[in-house]
């Protein structure tokens, strides 16, 4: 393959070339792996001194090499074996009080040793880095990956040695004009190995990745393909033992074997989260996976789960950690989809960029569909090729990732864009990928309460034409008026199509009190969420909501003065895990919801 080929001239000539990373090897909890979590040793370069030299070229000398002094004379500016320590997973912005708002290069550096058996491969993978990441093994160049949100991983069988093994990554988190998101985003860019850091131990030719869901309406019928690393006709059996199910497949000689089984499962759903032990059997491993089933269509107004209509009662989740910096851990996950089941929760919008695959994973043991989104947010570049193959490649890797989920049921393309040229050619070209990869999920955008004309004010945005869904975030009450203004409005919509409320709301300091009229107090925004509620029961074809948001959230737009001070309040819990009072609003609606169903 031409990747293996640049990589080899990449070495040969010592300057990191664009170099793309290897495909995506999924279910990494199946396979044999090592954690290289904990402490890495990291140097801030804000002049990105490690990389570039005083002319602004690319250094064949750069940090990526750990380079260490053989002389007392040897002028070697930096040394890793003297720098900070940083844990990751984690950013490096809530880490260390010097890089509270700190954007550009940390250079990141962990030593190992493995010893690699014949007959396998090692791959090394990254969860997420934000935002570009160049990776580099022993001094020599693996590849890059951009896109902060996103896993990648490179294959390293050729390089690693037994013993004293040193990976250095150059992280940079500047924002990009080009770049998605784009500069200007309401939340904060936490740079780093924000997740988590692995070596993949992988027979020869294993299990590239698979697709195993329910064929599009079809409860009894299960459909899709496994992926064999490398081409091939190999024999191999995919099994799912309680239900009898164990069917001998061979891939074509691309390494992929597609099949359809006629199958009578349990379905899932937030009632009943039932998954099955998948098993993918081949010559020289077995892969193991818990899957749920579930079909998904639309019908009119109407999400049909499973057949039957179902109302999502939602909420948005930013991925912040309790207390500050990104949700980096398990507990982290647990701890926000607990409050959202508190709330009464079944459904969550994960806002808005791909999250830890941890938080899918728990959604679909706990009962918890999810909208999944990309970061395509407010004023991307839309006529900007590399911009829109951006988005494309993290769409991509964010479906090839979470595509066997089935808590996942919306992937959602973008969030409150403006409608100008490019635009809708930018995210139906989005649109189609999405159905290219996975013919199952709906496909659905956050848009805006625009009026069609003032005279029907009738909501439109032609962007719903290519999708299944309409989401419509609308602050009524506090970008927008007052709370009461949410008894005047008659909703009406061009698209029979399913509306989503996906954000609404106001902010509140926790612990803050005053009248209802009042700004920042709790009863401002529990007499907003009142008004709202009211307004949302009357709409006819709404088929659920996500408030914005669960929990405050750090967000540079928000002034580091007195209420706000750095955090956007809109949580109805605080940082800190107090409950509000509008989060009691929601909790009685979502209630009366589903003793009605
Ligand atoms: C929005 C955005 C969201 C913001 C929110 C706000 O419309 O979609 O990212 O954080 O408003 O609080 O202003």
């Amino acid at each position: 393959m031409n990747i293996y080929r640049m990589r080899h001239l990449s070495i040969l000539i010592l300057l990191p070339l664009t170099v793309a990373a290897d495909p995506l090897i999924t279910h990494v909890d199946g396979r044999q792996r090592v954690s290289l979590n904990g402490k890495w040793q990291v140097i801030v370069d804000p002049y990105e001194l490690g990389y570039y030299n005083y002319r602004y070229e690319p250094d064949p000398n750069g940090w990526f090499k750990n380079a260490k002094a053989q002389n007392r004379w040897d002028l070697i500016e930096y040394s890793f074996d003297n720098a900070r320590l940083l844990q990751v997973p984690g950013d490096w912005n809530s880490q260390d009080s010097r890089l509270y708002y700190y954007e550009g290069t940390v250079w990141y550096k962990k030593d190992f040793d493995y010893d690699l058996k014949s007959g396998r491969r090692l791959f090394l993978y990254f969860g997420a880095a934000n935002y570009e990441a160049k990776v580099f093994l022993n001094g020599i160049f693996l590849g890059e990956h951009i896109g902060g949100f996103t896993p990648f991983n490179f294959e390293i069988t050729r390089l690693v040695r037994p013993k004293d093994n040193f990976i250095v990554v150059k992280i940079d988190n500047k924002r990009l004009r080009d770049g998605v998101p784009t500069v200007n985003t309401d939340w904060w860019n936490f740079g780093g190995l924000t997740r988590r850091v692995e070596l993949i131990d992988v027979p020869d030719m294993f299990v590239q990745d698979y697709f195993i869901q329910l064929d599009k309406g079809k409860a009894n019928r299960i459909k899709g393909w496994i992926q064999l690393s490398g081409g091939g006709k190999h024999p191999l059996t995919l099994s799912i033992p309680e239900l009898k199910i164990s069917t001998l497949l061979k891939s074509d000689a691309t390494g992929r074997a597609a099949f359809q089984i006629e199958a009578a499962p349990e379905l899932w759903s937030p009632d009943n989260p039932k998954l099955y032990r998948v098993q993918i059997i081949t010559s020289s491993e077995t892969l193991e996976d818990d899957i749920g089933f579930r079909t998904l269509s639309t019908e009119g107004y109407d999400i049909l789960l499973n057949g039957k209509s179902v109302f999502l009662r939602g909420i948005c989740i930013h991925e912040q950690a309790p207390r500050g910096g990104r949700a980096a851990t398990e507990e982290h996950a647990r701890i926000l989809l607990s409050w959202a089941k508190q709330m009464n929760c079944n459904f969550v919008r994960l806002a808005h960029y791909p999250h830890n695959e941890y938080m899918i994973r728990l959604a679909d043991q706990m009962g918890l569909m999810v909208w999944a989104e990309i970061p395509v947010y407010w004023t991307i570049l839309w006529d900007n090729p590399a911009t829109c193959a951006n988005a494309e490649n993290q769409l991509t890797e964010i479906i090839t990732r979470d595509k066997n989920r089935a808590s996942v049921i919306l992937w959602s393309m973008a969030n409150e864009t403006p409608r100008v040229k490019g635009r809708l050619e930018f995210i139906r070209n989005l649109a189609d990928k999405a159905r290219s990869l996975d013919p199952t999920r709906l496909l659905t955008a956050a848009m805006e309460r625009h009026y069609l004309d003032s005279k029907t004010q009738m909501i439109d945005d032609p962007l719903g034409d290519h999708l299944d869904v309409f989401g419509c975030n609308e602050y009524i009450g506090w970008y927008d008026g007052l709370p009461e203004k949410c008894d005047t409005l008659v909703w009406k919509m061009k698209h029979k199509k399913p509306l989503i409320i996906s954000e609404f709301g106001g902010g509140a300091l926790q612990g803050y009190h005053g009248d209802a009229l009042t700004r920042w107090t709790e009863e401002y925004q529990e007499n907003l969420y009142q008004h709202q509620v009211n307004m949302l029961k009357k709409i006819p074809f709404l088929r659920g909501t996500t408030p914005w948001i669960l929990m405050d959230f750090q967000s540079p737009r928000r002034p580091l003065t007195g209420i706000q001070d750095g955090w956007n309040r809109k949580g109805l819990i605080s940082e800190t895990g107090q409950k509000k009072k509008a989060f009691w609003i929601m909790r009685q609606w979502y209630n009366e919801i589903e003793l009605k169903k």
